[in-house]
């Protein structure tokens, strides 16, 4: 059992976001990659943010992946599904991968690192590089030096996130370990997404491949 690649375009400048509205501006800017990351909904409510975020990435053509709601990504035929460490002991991975969906999986540890591969994802994510407020982390940030050593065991692409934004992302970027780099508050201005953040971080991004 393998999860499905994602393509050969690089996963790149990876926004994470709470609502599918935050989507069309982003693709809009370039984006091809994102995540619905939706902590404080339940039930048709969320149904319905799920299915809309998934009608606009299929409009942009655009790599989308759900956050926990995996029976929901199946239903509703998602790109993919994002899981952490807690959430990939609960679902159901074989359901996922019959579904044809592809899977990235959080780590935090090299343990982790082991236990995502074993399952054969479409990505493994890296976090947090730098420190981050907008989660509440359990470790330390993994920092640079780490993420070049820890990539070097990974044959799977490596999303990185946690604390990257337009002012440090070079040294990611420098560090050539990831294809894709995913933010929560990297794209966002007042809470907003910021169009000129997105555009100036893909051209950082495209400058450095
Ligand atoms: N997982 C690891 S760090 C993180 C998540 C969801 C938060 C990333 O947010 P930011 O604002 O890009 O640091
Ligand atoms: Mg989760």
């Amino acid at each position: 059992m393998k999860f499905k690649d994602c393509g050969t375009t690089p996963l790149g400048i990876y926004p994470v976001v709470d609502r599918s509205e935050k989507l069309e501006p982003l693709y809009r800017c370039g984006i091809t990659t994102a995540q619905l990351r939706v902590k404080d909904m339940q039930g048709d409510e969320l149904e319905k943010e799920i299915v809309e975020a998934i009608k606009i990435s299929n409009r942009y053509n655009a790599r989308l992946f759900i956050n926990d709601y995996w029976q929901l990504a199946i239903k509703h035929q998602a790109y993919g599904i994002h899981l952490g460490q807690e959430d990939i002991i609960e679902a159901d991975i074989k359901a996922i991968h019959q579904a044809d969906i592809r899977l990235g999986i959080s780590t935090h540890t090299p343990k982790e690192i082991k236990i995502a591969l074993d399952i054969k994802p479409s990505y493994v994510a890296i976090g947090q590089i730098f420190e981050t407020t907008s989660k509440e982390m359990k470790y330390n940030p993994v920092g640079i030096e780490d993420l070049k050593r820890w990539a070097e065991m990974v044959e799977y692409p490596i999303v990185a996130i946690g604390g990257i934004n337009i002012d440090n992302i070079e040294l990611v970027l420098k560090s050539k370990s990831a294809n894709g780099i995913a933010m929560i508050s990297g794209v966002l201005a007042d809470g907003k997404i910021s169009k000129e953040k997105t555009k100036k971080l893909i051209e950082l991004f495209e400058n450095a491949k």
